[in-house]
């Protein structure tokens, strides 16, 4: 052994050393292309805008607008309801290595008017109820088609009247002409017709007839709300044990020459008009009261029996005058259709809170549709079956 053969020896480990740290560089220059954005993107306001990467799958990926991370997932959806430019950043760190992209998204004014209000209702079933055939009104011969179209005259637009979606599970589903953006904080309003009882008895409490909201985001961009787009809102009863999920309920159409009759006084209310059977094993019947002699049932269908179905949350009426005269609604605290005041913050809803089928909290970019349903099956004496009302729905982020 000699000092040459120790120098060689060192050399050698060196020169490998290098070569395979070399490579290593190699390796992740491969991992990491020079470019993966382009250097502008263009999109209208109110639309979403898709950046797709196509990076290894164990890249960590980071969105920041200036300091603001949006978000942290592969491709981003950006949706913005300003006439703006935003300097987008990408940081994509894989195997200890660090790269940063940057892009800039303008946002432009939309081509045309966008309506902040509802521009269209796609489907229209409302439950067994005291207003159901009144409104919207029934006429002879109206089919589906027709009842749905006079929906769409009663919620679209600004100048709205109101619908009755019934008992539990009767449902609106409508859309709007340009995408609600998810921001922070609450993203749009739904118009019903609670309001608020004698608060020197109880505050928060009235006619308040709660009805889930559901969500769904165009992804598609099929124009339409497909079955796995829709997001439920998690409003403030949705992890609560009170709370039944995949309820459904069937109404029986009732034979009009077999029906008891009803009284005549205001609380006299014929109680086995519309037998409904639930998937609890429960049975009973909707009553009928004297103030609405229309059948309840709604004429258009055909079948002689209709099922139902979405989460039903606890009774929110009680007797509070302890002999069936005054009837109370408790509103709850969000989340929820017609159950606060149209003024009532309560009446706003945050896309952000919208789960998937497991109550596992989901990221949309901004909405598009919307479907509404009575969360409650219940009868409140006198004043019939607890049921939602819708009177419209706006974007708060359009002026
Ligand atoms: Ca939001
Ligand atoms: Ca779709
Ligand atoms: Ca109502």
């Amino acid at each position: 052994m000699n000092k040459a053969f120790f120098k060689i020896a060192l050399f050698l480990i060196l020169f490998v050393g290098f070569v395979s740290c070399d490579k290593d560089n190699d390796n992740e220059e491969n991992l990491l292309p020079a470019e993966v954005l382009k250097e502008n993107y263009t999109i209208d306001r109110f639309k979403v805008l898709n950046i797709a990467t196509d990076l290894p799958s164990t890249a960590k990926l980071t969105w920041s607008i200036k300091d603001s991370i949006i978000s942290e997932n592969a491709d981003l959806d950006f949706i913005s309801p300003f006439q703006k430019s935003y300097p987008l950043t990408l940081k994509v760190e894989v195997n200890g290595e660090t790269k940063i992209y940057n892009a800039s998204i303008n946002v432009i004014k939309e081509t045309g008017t966008y309506s902040k209000y509802i521009s269209n209702v796609f489907d229209f079933r409302p439950a067994v109820g005291q207003f159901t055939n009144e409104i919207p009104l029934y006429t002879s011969g109206n089919t589906e088609a027709s009842i749905i179209s006079a929906a769409k005259k009663a919620i679209v637009g600004s100048n709205t009247t109101m619908i009755s979606l019934g008992g539990f599970g009767g449902y609106v589903v409508f859309g709007f002409d340009h995408t609600i953006p998810n921001m922070n904080g609450r993203d749009f309003k739904v118009l019903g017709n609670a309001f608020w009882g004698n608060e020197a008895n109880e505050a928060r409490a009235g006619s308040c007839e709660p009805g889930i909201i559901m969500v769904a985001y165009d992804k598609n961009k099929n124009g339409k709300p497909d079955e796995d787009e829709w997001y439920e809102i998690a409003g403030s009863e949705y992890f609560k044990n009170t709370t039944t999920k995949n309820y459904s309920i069937t109404y029986f159409k009732p034979d009009p020459n077999k029906l008891p009759a009803a009284g005549n006084e205001f609380w006299q209310v014929n109680t086995e008009y519309i037998k409904w059977q639930d998937n609890a094993g429960n049975s009973a019947y909707k009553s009928q009261n004297v103030f609405h002699d229309q059948s309840y049932y709604p004429l258009w269908i055909v079948d002689t029996s209709y099922t139902l179905k979405g989460t039903r949350i606890a009774d929110n009426f009680y007797d509070q005058s302890g002999e069936g005269s005054y009837w109370v609604g408790k509103s709850f605290e969000f989340g929820y259709a017609d159950n606060a005041p149209n003024n009532d913050e309560a009446s706003n809803i945050d896309i952000s809170w919208a789960v998937d089928k497991n109550g596992k909290y989901v990221k949309l970019p901004g909405i598009d549709f919307v479907k509404i349903y009575t969360a409650i099956n219940q009868e409140a004496g006198w004043l019939g079956e607890v049921s939602t009302e819708v009177s419209g729905a706006y974007d708060l982020h359009l002026n």
